[in-house]
C-alpha cells in the first residue's frame, strides 16, 4: 500500500523539458530594484560599482557553468546563453533557472564587498529567472540585439531625466518634457541644455556588458614571470556593440562549435 502511494505522490512531480536542441536563455533581474537601489543610494541612472558588480557574478556564472557560452547585462539583468546541444540538468527547466538564478544572488551578496568598500548590504537582494528557448542561433542573435536596444533607449531617457531632475525640474516636469522624443531630440538636449554628447557618455552605460571566453595573450604575471609564450582562454567582460554582425564574425565560435 506505502510503495503504491509513494508512486502515486511521486506523479505529481513534473519536469519541464526545454525543447531539444534549441539555444536556452536564461534571464534573471533583480527583484524590486527600484527599492535596492535606493536603499543602497546608487548613484543615477547609472551605478558604475553596481553594473561591475553584476558583470563580475556574471563571469563567475561563466565559470561555474561551462555550457553558458555567452552573457548579456544590463541594469538589473542579465541573460546567460546555454550553448544549444547543452544537455546540462537534461534541459529540465526549473532546476536550470533556479541553480543559475541561486548561484548569481549567492555571488552577488558573497561580491558585495569587493566592490562597496564603505557601503553596508542592508538586506538580501534576491533576483527573478525564466528561461527560454531559441530555435537558431540567428534568433539568439536577435533577442540579444533587442536587450541592447532597450539598454539604449532606456539609457538615453534615464541621462535625459536624471539631468532635468538634477537641474532643478521636478520628476513630472521631467517626464512630461520627454514624452514622445525622438532619439535625436533627445540627443540634441542632452547637448543644448547640458553640453553633453551622449556618444561620450561611459560605453558600458550605452551599450551594456558582453561576458564571454575569449582567447587573450599570456601576461608575463600569469606566466610565473618568464616571457610570455601564448594565449590563455579567459572570462572577459567587454561594451560592444552586439546588434550588428560584426561582433559574431569577429568571434565566430561563441555560437559555432557544438558540446
Ligand atoms: P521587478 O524587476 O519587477 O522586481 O522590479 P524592479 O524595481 O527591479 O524594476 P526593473 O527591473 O524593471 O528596473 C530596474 C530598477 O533598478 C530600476 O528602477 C532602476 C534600478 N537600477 C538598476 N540599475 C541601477 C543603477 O545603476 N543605478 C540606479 N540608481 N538604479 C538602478
Ligand atoms: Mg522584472
Ligand atoms: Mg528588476
Ligand atoms: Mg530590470
Ligand atoms: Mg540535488
Amino acid at each position: 500500500v506505502w510503495s503504491t502511494k509513494c508512486e502515486n505522490v511521486k506523479s505529481f512531480e513534473v519536469k519541464n523539458s526545454l525543447m531539444p536542441s534549441t539555444w536556452v536563455v536564461v534571464r534573471i533581474d533583480g527583484r524590486h530594484f527600484h527599492r535596492f537601489s535606493e536603499a543602497h543610494e546608487f548613484e543615477k541612472p547609472n551605478d558604475e560599482k553596481a553594473l561591475n558588480l553584476m558583470n563580475s557574478c556574471a563571469a563567475a556564472v561563466l565559470e561555474e557553468f561551462p555550457d553558458v557560452v555567452f552573457s548579456y547585462g544590463v541594469s538589473d539583468e542579465y541573460s546567460f546563453v546555454f550553448k544549444d546541444g547543452s544537455q546540462f540538468c537534461e534541459r529540465y527547466s526549473s532546476q536550470i533557472v533556479s541553480r543559475v538564478v541561486s548561484f548569481f544572488s549567492s555571488m552577488y551578496v558573497m561580491k558585495w564587498k569587493e566592490f562597496f568598500l564603505q557601503k553596508e548590504l542592508k538586506y538580501a537582494p534576491s533576483f527573478d529567472g525564466r528561461a527560454i528557448c531559441y530555435p537558431s542561433a540567428e534568433i539568439l542573435q536577435d533577442y540579444l540585439a533587442w536587450r541592447q536596444v532597450d539598454c539604449h533607449i532606456n539609457n538615453q531617457y534615464n541621462t535625459c531625466f536624471w539631468m532635468l531632475v538634477k537641474s532643478g525640474k521636478a520628476k513630472s516636469e521631467a517626464q512630461h518634457i520627454l514624452k514622445g522624443t525622438q532619439t535625436q531630440e533627445k540627443e540634441d538636449l542632452l547637448l543644448q541644455q547640458f553640453g553633453i554628447v551622449y556618444n561620450t557618455l561611459p560605453v558600458m552605460f550605452r551599450k551594456g556588458s558582453c561576458v564571454f571566453s575569449d582567447k587573450v595573450e599570456e601576461s608575463m604575471e600569469e606566466n610565473g614571470g618568464h616571457p610570455v609564450e601564448g594565449y590563455l582562454e579567459k572570462v572577459i567582460v567587454e561594451h560592444c556593440d552586439i546588434i550588428g554582425s560584426s561582433f559574431w564574425d569577429l568571434h565566430p565560435s561563441i555560437l559555432s562549435c557544438n558540446l
